[in-house]
């Protein structure tokens, strides 16, 4: 049982979560930049504006990631820094920051693993075509795409088009969590529809300009599990997986959508629009990887309500929240069974296995990357020490639970750690860290964790001494 010689030892941060620098440089504003300023939005009203100052310090930034032996840095792309109206002219101080950044990377042989879209989309397309749900921002996100491509393409040959569309569009269009803040079930498969076809297209795009790298995308997976034997509850189950998994999954790696899954949404929601070119267009596509999110599994109980959708919504008082989805399913929280994080995630890494042998069970031997796994506490700081041991803990068991799945045959290439650094938690500020790094909420100086110590012997031993 051992990890690949070659395995990318990563972790992973996110543009508005990490740069701060919200209006620099010829930087456009995104639909992230004006939700935070809407009161009650996020815990005490906490945004990115400043972030951990990535924008400014990123060097100082890559100098510890080499000194830890980082071997990948994941990060993304803010598109109205490049593109401030979301399309047309080029902001080229924000190229140069990107262009920047990834040099110091392989100066100092860290790869860069880069995401397109991770949730900041330009406001002026919000404004302009009502974003996602205009095909006018597909063929923007393939713009967009193909501008990183030309300008990053020779060096970057690891992509991911889109960060987790199951919660952006969920929580955009049904919870009303993240912008555009709406509750409209019918609206939200249409949107998913759009994203799907934008990844396809900005993969075209890539191999259109003969690029030799790998392109996918990353979702999160919860995978679910009946909380009791009953048949009410499997089916419940069964529900949960088609949405939260198949629904999202198949459009990319089998280029169709679940059948039953689409006929019970139109039934109840009304006709998508989805043409034959379009399907089309999703079976060409084919995605070299798929990206994995985990952070925890979904226990799921029969409804209490009827309806398709998940309702409900993740806490944002900077305390656990009780995020119980209903639809044709619930997810139930058992603190008696199960073991939970501080904000109330279920810990459960067989899981994080079980998921990945989901994806090779139906989708075949594509390869896989853990692109986000992490545990978001309040970190001890004792004497300038700061002690996260239930951190290194929960990353210790998913490392072991990608241990045995590589044992078993599943093709794993990467692990990236959520997050690099302390950074905005979307919802509940600076108070739930993730970092190995910690970042002083004053001063905004950087501090090795205790894991950041730990992760840099697992990934001198690869991963041997876990
Ligand atoms: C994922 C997102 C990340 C990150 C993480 C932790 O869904 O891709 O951007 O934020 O969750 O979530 P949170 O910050 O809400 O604790």
């Amino acid at each position: 049982m051992a990890f690949p010689e070659n395995f990318l030892w990563g972790a992973a941060t996110s543009a508005y979560q990490v740069e701060g620098a919200w209006d620099e440089d010829g930087k456009g504003r995104s639909i992230w930049d004006n939700f935070v300023r809407i009161p009650g939005n996020t815990f005490e009203g906490t945004n990115g504006n400043v972030a951990a100052d990535h924008y400014h310090r990123y060097k100082e930034d890559v100098a510890l990631m080499a000194e830890m032996g980082l071997k990948s840095y994941r990060f993304s792309i803010s598109w109205s820094r490049l593109l401030p109206n979301g399309r047309g002219e080029v902001n080229e101080k924000g190229v140069e920051f990107y262009s920047d950044l990834i040099d110091e990377l392989l100066k100092h042989n860290i790869v860069p693993f880069v995401t397109l879209y991770h949730w900041d989309l330009p406001q002026a397309l919000q404004d302009d075509v009502a974003g996602w749900e205009s095909r006018v921002c597909v063929d923007a996100f393939a713009e967009y795409a193909r501008l990183c491509f030309e300008r990053f393409g020779t060096r970057v040959n690891h992509w991911i088009t889109f960060n987790e569309p199951v919660i952006f569009e969920m929580f955009g269009y049904v919870t009303e969590a993240h912008p555009p803040a709406k509750n409209d079930p019918h609206l939200m498969y249409q949107v998913s529809h759009h994203v799907n076809l934008a990844h396809a297209k900005a993969v075209l795009e890539y191999r259109e300009l003969g690029f030799q790298g790998e392109i996918g995308l990353t979702n999160v997976i919860s995978p679910a599990y009946p909380y009791t034997d009953s048949a009410a509850d499997r089916e419940a189950a069964w529900w949960a997986e088609s949405f939260t998994f198949h629904w999202f999954y198949d459009p990319i790696l089998k280029g169709e959508y679940p059948a039953e899954y689409l006929a019970a949404i139109e039934e109840q929601f009304g006709k998508l629009d989805i043409t034959a070119n379009d399907l089309a267009l999703l079976k060409q596509a084919k995605s070299d990887f798929i990206g994995i999110n985990y952070y925890q599994p979904a226990r799921i109980a029969a409804p209490e309500a009827e309806s398709l959708c998940a309702v409900g919504r993740e806490s944002n008082t900077g305390a656990a929240g009780n995020a119980s989805f209903c639809g044709r399913y619930r997810t139930v929280l058992d603190t008696a069974q199960f073991e939970y994080t501080k904000w109330r995630w279920e810990i459960c890494p067989d899981a994080l296995r079980d998921c990945m042998h989901r994806i090779k069970d139906r989708y075949g031997e594509i390869p896989i990357y853990i692109t986000e796994n992490g545990l978001g506490d309040e970190d001890t700081v004792v004497d300038g020490v700061i002690f996260d041991e239930t951190r290194i803990n929960y990353i210790s068991r998913h490392l072991s639970a990608c241990k045995q799945a590589i044992s078993e045959g599943i093709p794993l290439k990467g692990y990236y750690a959520w997050s690099w650094i302390d950074l905005l938690s979307w919802l509940n500020g600076y108070k739930k860290r993730y970092g190995f790094v910690y970042v002083v909420g004053s001063t905004l100086e950087r501090k090795k964790k205790q894991s950041y110590f730990w992760y840099e012997q697992v990934i001198a031993s690869n991963g041997e001494s876990l």
